[in-house]
């Protein structure tokens, strides 16, 4: 077996799509890697081909640069965590709520330190204008996208998104790997590891309490993720300032395939928007707040009960923004299905059982793209 990727992608009647990946990816990107920075800091008064968007996809409103935005903008729901956990049923339900309507919310009072946050986002910031060289020495692969990189998807030509990102794993512990992480700013690894710790804590005190609102044990999530082996990772995310954010995207319309979502916005500028049926909520981020959403293993385990949504980013032409985006996964080799305890004769799983190793496959190779992956996965056994 060689490395290459063998994808065979179906297009059936209905517009549905079947991919069965057979292989891993490989070790190379199908073309040279652009890296966005370098594109953004040489002048450009235009951006590349590459990076325009079709006119149905482009972000058609004004683009909004720092918070707060307008007050009475439309936002994602705002959770307090320390209410729910001294017993707030009202606040529970409201949770509940947010992962049925939106598969979105903002947490406050969560538990970790604000000044870890801000280190965090500092400690990245300084990585991302370190000198080119020494970010090139972690430059990632699509086999693993561990490290520096500038494109999600090894499609030939496929349209790209105007960032850079670094990729990098925390658990399970034999994926932790420090020395592909960067060893600059001298802090970077030490206060990503205290981050990393306190955000798994976050997402252990969040299953239980979506598990709770799923009507299951408090266990029940976790045990389906895998007690132990379970994966968490995190994708730093930078856009560059873009001079014509009108035809770009920082990051396309996608879900996240994995489970949970705890994202640390840029503190000043705005960018992320969620799809809530017709329109784009930009996400107005509260102080210390962190922005979190339900993955697409999410929605398969509570057999549709909770919804990952589709979100993007749009860039401004003024600002550079920065965002940290944990990733709380499944153990990636074991089957994940609707949880059976929701599932009846009238209820039936609307999911077939596939582990997330081969579920994250459909993003890893062929890039974001809206809900198509946990839809078509729906169609394979209704379709
Ligand atoms: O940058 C953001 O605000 C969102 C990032 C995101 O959606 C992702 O990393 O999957």
């Amino acid at each position: 077996m060689n490395n290459q990727d063998s994808i065979m992608i179906e297009k059936e009647t209905t517009d549905k799509i079947e991919m069965k990946t057979k292989k891993g990816l490989g070790e190379m990107w199908p073309e040279p890697i652009i890296r966005v920075q370098s594109l953004a800091e040489s002048n450009l008064t235009t951006v590349p081909d590459r990076f325009i968007k079709p006119p149905s996809q482009r972000a058609n409103e004004t683009i909004i640069v720092d918070y707060p935005l307008e007050a009475d903008a439309m936002n994602i729901p705002v959770i307090d965590l320390s209410s729910i956990l001294s017993g707030n049923q009202e606040d529970k339900k409201r949770m509940s709520e947010a992962c049925r309507e939106f598969g979105f919310f903002q947490v406050i009072n969560h538990g970790v330190r604000p000044e870890l946050m801000d280190a965090a986002r500092e400690a990245w910031r300084r990585f991302f204008h370190l000198p080119a060289e020494a970010k090139e020495a972690y430059s990632n692969s699509p086999s693993t996208y561990e490290g520096y990189g500038s494109r999600l998807g090894v499609e030939e030509g496929a349209l790209l998104d105007w960032n850079d990102y670094y990729f990098l794993n925390f658990l399970p512990l034999v994926l932790k790997d420090l020395n592909k992480w960067p060893s600059l700013p001298s802090n970077i690894r030490e206060v990503t590891e205290e981050y990393g710790e306190e955000l798994v804590k976050l997402g252990e005190r969040l299953m239980r309490i979506f598990s709770s609102n799923l009507g299951v044990k408090e266990e029940q999530l976790q045990e389906a993720f895998g007690v132990e082996g379970f994966g968490a990772c995190m994708r730093v995310n930078y856009y560059p300032k873009c001079p014509r954010p009108e035809l770009a995207l920082g990051l396309s319309p996608h879900s996240d395939p994995g489970g949970i979502t705890i994202l640390l916005p840029d503190n000043h500028v705005a960018g992320l928007q969620v799809r809530h049926g017709d329109t784009w909520i930009t996400v107005n981020a509260l102080p210390n707040a962190f922005v979190v959403n339900l993955g697409d293993q999410m929605q398969i385990l509570s057999n549709s009960i909770y919804k990952s949504s589709e979100h993007r980013v749009i860039v401004n032409s003024q600002k550079e923004r920065m965002s940290l985006a944990f990733f709380y996964n499944p153990k990636s080799d074991i089957p994940i299905q609707p949880l059976q305890q929701l599932v009846s004769a009238t209820n039936p799983p609307l999911y077939p059982p596939m582990s997330f190793d081969e579920y994250r496959l459909f993003i890893r190779t062929q890039g974001p793209r809206g809900k198509t992956y946990v839809e078509s996965h729906v169609s394979l056994v209704n379709g």
